[in-house]
């Protein structure tokens, strides 16, 4: 465990000395240059970035912004700790272990975020370099990579998430507020009264990875980040409300957020995750601020969001933990013989792929009923496939084969389920049925594809007896021959590596793999 206390700066520390941060000390606009520069960057798998010359905030409270901090599979390896070179896999697997392992926080007396205390007229929102990330984007959108902190009435377990937010005037941050997130369920128990919060803006990494990532109501990501850290996160006790954040945060802003429909304000638009413009504005509720507190030449964390493929965002590498979190609620939901799950950088979680050793007719159906049940479900799980083990779901050669082979919709391989609680945010979705106010969700119909082996064929003697073909390969004693004499035979590239050897010859998995 390493004594020093981790925090936004050793994690920028970090990323320098591996060379994955660059200083940008060129003047930019917050108006759509900083998301422009940032969007060009990411997409060319290019270094995290700190602005510290920000058009506009020479002078002001905060004149720095750090941004696409995660935003490449490196990164993530150097956030969770993880030299040497990780699959996608492996990352998701490493992460499953380590949220199995809490690590509770801690509270100390005081820490740096408390060097600057900002109260009454003192405060000013505009004194902080919030972009304008998109041209289309209704304001200046302060909250993007921050953590919203509430706690629970009832269990006192705090809760902490990224929810959007756009800077109203001095004191006020209109919130994008979903009634089936962690805080939402709060504000519910608050009614009518405002409800207090806090929100935390640049702290090591760990916390908008853990914040944005939809663990089961029963977790606290103060315990998940520091599992990541392996150390607990130190808290301190906020000023005006009765709620804790990290003694070494950047930024923290105190407040309060009123339920009553007459306080909010018009929120968005705001050029969401799916990559699309949005033409979203409504009227939600507002964050009211009472105090805001700050390290000494605080750095404003903030990140570009809208996804497609070739434009990957930070988000995008959340879905290692969404992946990881997705398997463990279906191991602790008691789903059976799980053994790969993985969401693409691309799609936010909106498709997931689940690869089982199918025990049972109906096993899919389980895992789809399992995903569709939680409480991520509003922005993640739309479209499921299940597939077995000799499918590599990292290989979408693989999953065209087993969509092509495996999936026959009059045989019940495709199952709609819906119309379900959904992402308000998908264009895919008629927009007048998109209304959060009016319906307190998005609305899905959501889409199973079975590409399991069915279990339904008579099962055949040229199939060895079985209910489906297996699959055509090569004896593992050929293959063996094949690899000893590959040299002589000259043909100059090196052979198969291990995992490509066993698809070919399925040595290993033929041994546990069921014969339907
Ligand atoms: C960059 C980013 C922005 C997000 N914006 C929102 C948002 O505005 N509203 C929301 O409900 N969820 C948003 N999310 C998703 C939530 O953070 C995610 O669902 C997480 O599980 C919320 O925590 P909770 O499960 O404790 O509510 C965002 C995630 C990221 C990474
Ligand atoms: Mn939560």
């Amino acid at each position: 465990m390493s004594t020093h206390t981790p925090d936004l700066r050793s994690w920028l520390a970090t990323l320098d000395r591996a060379g994955e941060l660059h200083h940008v000390t060129a003047a930019v606009d917050w108006d759509q240059e900083i998301g422009a520069i940032a969007r060009v960057a990411l997409s060319l798998n290019g270094p995290a970035l700190l602005f510290s010359n920000i058009i506009g905030h020479e002078n002001t409270r905060c004149t720095k912004l750090f941004t696409s901090g995660i935003g490449n599979r490196r990164r993530i390896q150097l956030m969770l700790g993880l030299s040497g070179d990780y699959t996608d896999a492996e990352i998701v697997r490493h992460l499953k272990d380590v949220f199995k392992n809490p690590i509770a926080p801690r509270v100390v007396e005081t820490g740096p975020v408390k060097q600057n205390i900002v109260a009454g007229d003192d405060i000013d929102l505009w004194q902080f370099p919030a972009p304008r990330w998109h041209a289309s984007d209704g304001g200046r959108y302060i909250d993007t990579f921050c953590g919203v902190v509430t706690e629970d009435k009832v269990t006192g377990r705090d809760n902490i998430g990224v929810y959007r937010g756009m800077i109203v005037d001095r004191d006020r941050i209109v919130k994008l507020l979903a009634t089936t997130q962690g805080w939402g369920g709060h504000l519910e128990q608050y009614k009518p009264e405002p409800m207090p919060v806090a929100v935390v803006y640049g702290w090591h990494d760990a916390l908008p990875f853990c914040a944005g990532s939809p663990f089961p109501k029963d977790v606290c990501e103060w315990d998940m980040m520091g599992a990541i850290l392996g150390r607990p996160v130190d808290l301190v006790a906020c000023e005006t409300v009765p709620l804790h954040v990290p003694a070494s945060a950047e930024i923290v802003v105190e407040g309060f957020l009123d339920p009553d429909p007459a306080s909010y304000a018009e929120e968005g638009p705001f050029a969401e995750y799916p990559g699309f413009v949005d033409g979203h504005a409504a009227p939600t509720p507002v964050l009211r601020i009472t105090r805001i507190t700050h390290r000494d030449d605080p750095v404003l964390r903030g990140s570009l969001e809208g996804m497609r493929p070739g434009f990957l965002v930070e988000d995008s590498m959340l879905n290692y933990a969404r992946s990881a979190i997705a398997w463990n609620v279906l191991e602790a939901q008691g789903v059976r013989g799980v053994t790969d799950v993985w969401m693409t950088q691309v799609s936010n979680g909106t498709n997931i792929v689940v690869q089982i050793r199918k025990g049972y007719r109906g096993h899919a159906q389980q895992v789809a009923a399992a995903l569709w049940g939680t409480s991520g479900s509003i922005w993640f799980y739309k479209n499921v496939m299940v597939v077995e083990e000799d499918i590599d779901i990292h290989d979408p050669q693989a999953l065209d084969w087993a969509m092509a082979y495996r999936v026959n919709a009059g045989q019940g391989d495709i199952c709609v389920y819906g119309p379900t609680m959904g992402s308000p945010l998908d264009p895919s979705t008629p927009y007048q049925r998109t209304n959060m106010a009016k319906y307190g969700s998005g609305e899905w119909h959501r889409v199973l594809i079975d590409a399991t082996r069915s279990w339904d064929n008579d099962p055949r003697p040229e199939w060895g007896g079985r209910h489906y073909p297996p699959v055509n390969k090569i004896a593992p004693e050929l293959e063996a021959r094949i690899a000893a004499r590959w040299q002589e035979y000259g043909i100059g590239i090196p052979y198969l590596d291990d995992a490509r050897r066993e698809l070919l010859t399925m040595e290993k998995l033929s041994r546990r793999f069921p014969d339907v």
